[in-house]
């Protein structure tokens, strides 16, 4: 049995882009695994309570973990995770072993050992649940950190990476995430996932750095009981499907909302998903089992961004479901992304045009940032050279635009391959915001 801090810190720049709060449940989910297989787990969500690197020293100087897992799930904690560590190590020294996960660390693993010096022993690449007692098991029992299947660590100058984990085959073999383990008084809302993986190939999505487009499900059973276990012990909150898109399964939504309307659950949910996976009988049992809310990733409405958008997706299919959604009494919103490459005003009337067109409720624009691991960075950064790493402002990578005071920089690197410069991305993002927000919501 050993002890494993599991730590996510704060970002930087939380005045300029406003509070995360929803409960990171692929880190609980890792520390359910971990306490099952019998080790002491610690959980500290930086984000969450705001903490200082100060603060969290101190929790971990309490619980005296052996293992400490820094979580590095976004971009924007590229630093805060270095950061962290560099601390962690100053403070514990080699007492501790310090791995650090999550998408980001697994898409820029190679990178964050070299700017970390030894403040990371390794990165845990994948999905944590299998890693995480993978490494602190096979460590326990003496084995070289270089024979780890999921690690990559630096050796002689350079950087070995081990093959990763298979994914985990059975989601329902996971168990219940250890909710207990968060400060879920800090949360307003619960995020929870009915299945990991999307088929789709959206240049810009980063879930494929750790999920395949192979789409694994939970059972109905499952996941209904991890509602009721959050509903009876925490109390009632709206629950959002994270999943990358709910409705991608017709079999397993009917499934799953059958399951909520058979044991009777009265849950408010709201999800996450795409135009051409839903028709009027899924957005009616939708609304019966408690949908609040549907958001649409719509993208763009310029037919030639379309291949980028990765989805199968038409102008026409978007207003048919914008109109069909309403129809159903469901309020719904569309997301758009401004600065793919050769944007300009012209392709943003486009977008404006296809917005006037639904019937959305509200919506939000943001700025086309590449993610690292995806086919998009891959373009820009490997075989385009658009930007170079060292002027990467991680820190900054938010697809949201930050408070009007700042500079941000995903629309300055965005510039690089639009035809429009950084202020005129900002000002299409804020009037896309007009146009998109001006009806209000049906019912409360
Ligand atoms: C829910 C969610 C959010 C929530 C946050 C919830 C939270 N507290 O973490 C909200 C809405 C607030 C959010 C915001 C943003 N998000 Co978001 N989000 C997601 C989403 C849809 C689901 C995440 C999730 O719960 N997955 C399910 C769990 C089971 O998986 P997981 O979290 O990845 O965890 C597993 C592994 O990552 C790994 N792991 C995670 N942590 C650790 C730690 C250790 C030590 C180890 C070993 C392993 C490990 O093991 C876990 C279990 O298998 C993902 C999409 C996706 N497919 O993952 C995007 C995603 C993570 N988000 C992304 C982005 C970019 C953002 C924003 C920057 C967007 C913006 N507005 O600009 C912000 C920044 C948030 C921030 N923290 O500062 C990107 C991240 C890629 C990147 N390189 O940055 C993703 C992948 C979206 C995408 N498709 O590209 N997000």
């Amino acid at each position: 049995m050993a002890r494993v801090a599991l730590l996510i810190p704060n970002f930087l720049l939380r005045e300029q882009f406003g509070d995360i709060s929803d409960p990171p449940i692929g880190v609980a989910s890792i520390g359910g695994v971990l306490e099952r297989r019998g080790h002491e787990t610690l959980i500290v969500d930086g984000m969450a309570e705001n903490l200082r690197d100060d603060d969290i020293l101190k929790r971990v100087e309490e619980f005296r973990p052996r293992y400490i897992g820094i979580g590095c799930n976004y971009s924007v904690l590229h630093n805060p995770a270095r950061q962290l560590a560099r601390r962690l190590r100053d403070a514990f020294g080699k007492s501790v072993f310090i791995f650090v996960g999550g998408n980001h660390a697994s898409a820029m693993g190679e990178t964050l050992l070299r700017q970390a010096g030894d403040a990371f022993d390794a990165v845990a690449h994948g999905e944590g649940e299998s890693v995480t007692p993978a490494l602190v098991e096979a460590l326990e029992a003496g084995e070289a950190v270089t024979s780890i299947p999921g690690l990559s660590v630096l050796l002689n100058g350079g950087v070995l990476r081990r093959p990763d984990l298979p994914l985990v085959a059975d989601l329902d073999s996971l168990g219940m995430p250890a909710y207990h383990l968060l400060p879920m008084r800090c949360y307003q809302r619960y995020n929870i996932v009915s299945m990991r993986g999307c088929p789709y190939a959206c240049d810009f999505c980063a879930s494929t750095v750790l999920f395949s487009r192979k789409v694994r499900y939970r059972s109905p059973g499952s996941v209904v009981a991890e509602i009721e276990h959050l509903l009876n012990r925490y109390g009632d909150r709206l629950f959002w499907f994270s999943d990358d898109t709910f409705t991608v399964n017709r079999r397993h939504t009917e499934a799953l909302l059958k399951t909520i309307l058979d044991r009777g659950l009265r849950v408010r949910w709201s999800c996450l998903t795409t135009v051409n996976t839903v028709e009027t009988d899924v957005l009616n049992l939708m609304r019966e089992s408690g949908c609040r809310h549907i958001s649409y990733g719509i993208e763009t409405g310029h037919p030639a961004f379309f291949p980028f958008v990765g989805k199968p997706i038409s102008r026409e299919a978007v207003i048919r479901t914008s109109r069909l959604t309403r129809a159903a009494g469901l309020a719904h919103y569309g997301f758009f992304i401004f600065g793919f490459p050769g944007e300009s005003w012209d392709t943003v009337a486009d977008t404006y045009e296809l917005i006037f067109r639904c019937e959305l409720d509200g919506g939000g624009m943001n700025i086309l940032i590449p993610l690292p691991g995806t086919a998009l960075w891959k373009r820009l950064f490997d075989e385009q050279r658009l930007f170079r790493l060292d002027e990467m402002q991680w820190d900054k990578l938010f697809a949201r635009l930050p408070n009007e005071a700042h500079e941000c920089f995903p629309a300055q690197l965005a510039s690089r391959w639009c035809k429009l410069s950084a202020d005129e991305l900002l000002e299409a993002c804020v009037v896309g915001q007009r146009l998109v927000c001006r009806r209000k919501p049906p019912g409360p």
